[in-house]
């Protein structure tokens, strides 16, 4: 019964998104770009201008308009649906999920540039879209992917900050680590040393940026060939895209693995401001903390459990299911096994989420993917089933009452696993590559629009109180 909830969810969920895109498709056209200039920054340099007025003139005319009220639940359940950040490259809907620049999963797939014998968006498309908010040419998106891969060198002292720490160390510390080496080089930081005006603080920026977003791939792949392949590295190869040089550097050259590396950097990039990595990195970059600091701290958010590193423990868990219970577990023996894993005090990993309250549509594009090229993979149809038994165990749990349905991380290792891509402690170093491209964007247009320091205001529970029993009498 809850199952065909589900499916019916789920069928709704696809049509909205097929409706929309119909319905909009005219609007957004418009804002598609229609410049012909191949640089970036020059892009960006004449968008600026107008941004800036735009907010200025949101402050000064509307700045005491009340956005809704502050509770004790809110205060005490993580800030859950209090709007305090402000974030352009994309928003979250519950329902329908993401959008970037205004844009679906589905639409971005339509719309943005693929490569020459590919389906899937090229990231760089994916990153113009997010800095500019304009849909890319082909022959923009192939500016930008010699642009970043002109700036991938990364110096041998990442390289030694990596191989001082144990080789059994967590992928995410190596990741970290090297990221935080990358600093060494960070232009802001000699900017600012230099005294550099505050209304030139996004170019500086923008270098760091794109720099970090050209290298991190290679650190990544680095750290991949270090734990799990002696050590021997793969050169990276300029004549690829982003997407395809990265698989190729991890030591994967089969076209669908390329065209799955490209759908994951472009689905995982960003998911509005709120979130622990993107929050972190615009809470660190508003002390003026440069992008690679900003990064750096975003990454040990992204590598908790409840957060990025659910995608480890998703298939650490399907892979228990298995060895307890086999491929072919019928649904009432994976039900006990749901169970069992609640009964220990465990989350059921890919399952809820804090904004969404539907299926998320990254989930609905994997499974595409995975329908697509791998349909009979013993271990997608054991997701497959998930999805069929997992909801309705956690909404007779009474608690996950608002959103049973599996998110991003219920289906990513079952695909990269598919394609050879098996040592599950890595995925989240995969997501940490994809996020630099939402995190530095925003970063850009923090610099570029003079966005403040982040300093809420605490309480404590004593203020809480007196302030609850005031109310109470008033
Ligand atoms: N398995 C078991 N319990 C769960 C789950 C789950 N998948 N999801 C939520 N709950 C529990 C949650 O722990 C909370 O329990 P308690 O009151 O004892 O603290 C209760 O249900 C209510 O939680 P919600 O308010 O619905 O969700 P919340 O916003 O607190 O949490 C997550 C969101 C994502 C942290 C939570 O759903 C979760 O732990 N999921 C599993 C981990 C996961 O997949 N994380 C990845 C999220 C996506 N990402 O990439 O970041
Ligand atoms: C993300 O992609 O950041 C996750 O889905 C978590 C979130 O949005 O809260």
């Amino acid at each position: 019964m809850v199952f065909f909830r589900s499916v019916s969810a789920f069928t709704r969920l696809r049509s909205r998104i097929g409706q929309q895109s119909s319905l909009s498709n005219s609007v957004r056209w418009i804002q598609m770009q229609s410049s012909t200039d191949l640089d970036l920054k020059s892009q960006l340099q004449e968008l600026i201008p107008e941004q800036q007025d735009r907010l200025k003139k949101l402050k000064s005319e509307h700045g005491k308009v009340q956005l809704g009220n502050i509770t004790v639940d809110m205060v005490i359940g993580g800030m859950r649906g209090m709007t305090g950040l402000l974030w352009e490259t994309s928003l979250l809907d519950p329902e329908e999920g993401i959008r970037f620049r205004g844009l679906s999963i589905p639409e971005c797939q339509k719309v943005l540039p693929t490569a020459q014998s590919g389906a899937e968006p090229l990231p760089e498309g994916l990153l113009w879209l997010l800095l500019t908010g304009k849909v890319p040419s082909k022959e923009q998106v192939e500016a930008l992917s010699k642009d970043l891969a002109s700036r991938a060198a990364v110096p041998d002292y990442v390289y030694n900050a990596i191989d001082a720490l144990p080789s059994t160390a967590h992928p995410m510390t190596q990741f970290a680590s090297g990221v935080m080496a990358l600093q060494v080089q960070s232009e802001f930081q000699k900017a600012y040393e230099n005294g550099i005006h505050k209304s030139k603080f996004w170019e500086p920026t923008y270098e760091d940026c794109l720099n970090l977003i050209a290298r991190v791939p290679v650190v990544a792949a680095y750290v991949y060939r270090r734990m799990y392949k002696n050590g021997d590295s793969i050169p990276s190869d300029k004549s690829l895209d982003y997407g395809a040089n990265f698989s190729h550097m991890l030591g994967f050259d089969d076209e669908k693995m390329k065209e799955l590396m490209r759908l994951y950097i472009t689905i995982h990039s960003d998911h509005e401001g709120g979130n622990v990595s993107a929050h972190t990195g615009h809470l660190v970059g508003s002390a003026l903390s440069d992008p690679y600091l900003s990064f750096a701290a975003a990454l040990n958010g992204l590598a908790g459990p409840l957060h990025g590193l659910a995608n480890q423990e998703v298939l650490l868990w399907i892979k228990s299911v298995v060895e307890e219970c086999g491929e072919d577990v019928s649904k009432e023996k994976l039900k006990e096994y749901v169970q069992k894993t609640l009964n220990s005090g465990k989350v059921v990993p890919g399952y809820g989420h804090g904004v969404l309250r539907n299926t998320d549509p990254r989930y609905v594009c994997q499974r595409e993917f995975a329908l697509k090229h791998l349909p009979d993979d013993p271990l997608f149809q054991l997701v497959s089933k998930l999805y069929e038994v997992v909801p309705p165990v956690l909404t007779e749990l009474g608690k996950v009452v608002k959103n049973p349905w599996p998110n991003v991380d219920a289906h990513s290792g079952v695909l990269l696993n598919h394609y050879g891509l098996t040592e599950a402690r890595y995925y989240t170093v995969l997501f940490g590559v994809s996020r630099s491209l939402g995190i530095c964007s925003q970063l850009i247009w923090d610099r570029a629009l003079g966005l403040a320091l982040e300093r809420p205001k605490s309480v404590t529970m004593d203020w809480l109180e007196a302030h609850c029993k005031k109310a109470s009498s008033a």
